[in-house]
């Protein structure tokens, strides 16, 4: 499909050479050549497409640089992106309004030795990365291209495997998104009740994690989203004095090029029964009144006549 593409006119980065462009979504581009064009809903179908969308132009060079709250631009709803590899998303249009910031996004170089690597001393090369939109633009009259051959030799410096992985290990490293999960319970609970435990996932990556799950679906969560989910116990009366109950949150996603990536963290609470006698006056007339889900209530009368006569 790269080569058709070629064939109706479209260049490594649309209208232009430029390769591995991020706002260039298609499989011109040799991130996504292998037909593995980022997928978000209801905008960009994915896999094996040419370009789509026209995305906002990538500044490289202050002024104007980037803004990494603009990311990819708010059509797709990726959010944010960290550009540059600060630990943070700054721009004009962060709230509040911070510094744009200069970054090399394709990961382009002076080759001074031409030996196709990036050796010490090779300066980045920075500009300005222009998005495309390939459907609006192939070139059906194909004959009529100026270098259109035949039959001959295949057109020079097509991507060969390492090329292809170096672009994608780029991407995949700019866009990284890392979902950390933390996990909280009460230190302790009483038999009968209820609680909750909460976990919460924080995207602490570069860029967008796709199809979001933690104990239901999330979708998109950008970088520095976050997203909680609660899970709620009732806590059997007749559970034992001293058991710990745990519950672990595992949060799980897509990158931009489909890896997964996923985190996890568990939370424990150790259930204390009342031992005085005193205390058990209380739980007898309040409990059956105030539990509201019946299979608690059940086993709540249950198991207090034994331990009271
Ligand atoms: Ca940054
Ligand atoms: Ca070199
Ligand atoms: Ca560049
Ligand atoms: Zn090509």
């Amino acid at each position: 499909m790269h080569e058709f593409g070629h064939t109706l006119g479209l260049q490594h980065g649309g209208g232009d050479g430029v390769n591995d462009k991020p706002n260039y979504l298609g499989v011109m581009n040799y991130t996504f050549q292998p037909c593995s064009v980022t997928v978000a809903p209801s905008v960009l179908p994915g896999g094996c497409d040419y370009s789509r969308i026209n995305l906002p132009k990538l500044e490289e060079v202050l002024p104007p640089g980037l803004d990494e709250c603009v990311g990819l631009g708010a059509v797709l709803k990726l959010g944010g992106v960290d550009w540059d590899n600060a630990g943070g998303i700054t721009g004009a249009t962060c709230g509040p309004p911070t510094d744009n910031v200069s970054a090399n996004v394709n990961g382009d170089f002076t080759d001074t030795n031409g030996n196709d690597q990036r050796d010490p001393g090779e300066p980045s090369v920075l500009g300005t990365l222009t998005g495309y939109d390939d459907w609006s633009n192939l070139f059906y009259d194909f004959r009529s291209i100026e270098d259109y051959q035949t039959a001959g030799t295949p057109v020079a410096h097509e991507p060969d495997p390492g090329s292809i992985k170096h672009a994608q290990q780029q991407f995949a490293d700019q866009v990284r998104p890392e979902l950390t999960v933390t996990a909280t319970a009460p230190a302790e609970v009483a038999p009968g009740a209820s609680f909750d435990f909460v976990g919460k996932v924080t995207n602490t990556g570069r860029g967008p994690s796709l199809t979001t799950t933690m104990e239901n679906s999330i979708g998109i969560l950008p970088a520095t989203g976050s997203v909680s989910r609660a899970v709620t116990v009732d806590v059997p009366c007749a559970t034992a004095d001293g058991t710990v109950l745990t519950r672990k949150f595992t949060a799980k996603g897509k990158d931009m090029l489909g890896t997964e990536v996923s985190g996890s963290a568990s939370a424990g609470t150790t259930v204390r029964a009342p031992s005085s006698p005193s205390a058990k006056r209380p739980r007898r007339r309040s409990t059956p009144v105030s539990r509201s889900p019946t299979g608690s209530r059940t086993r709540t009368r249950a198991a207090v006549p034994p331990t009271t006569s």
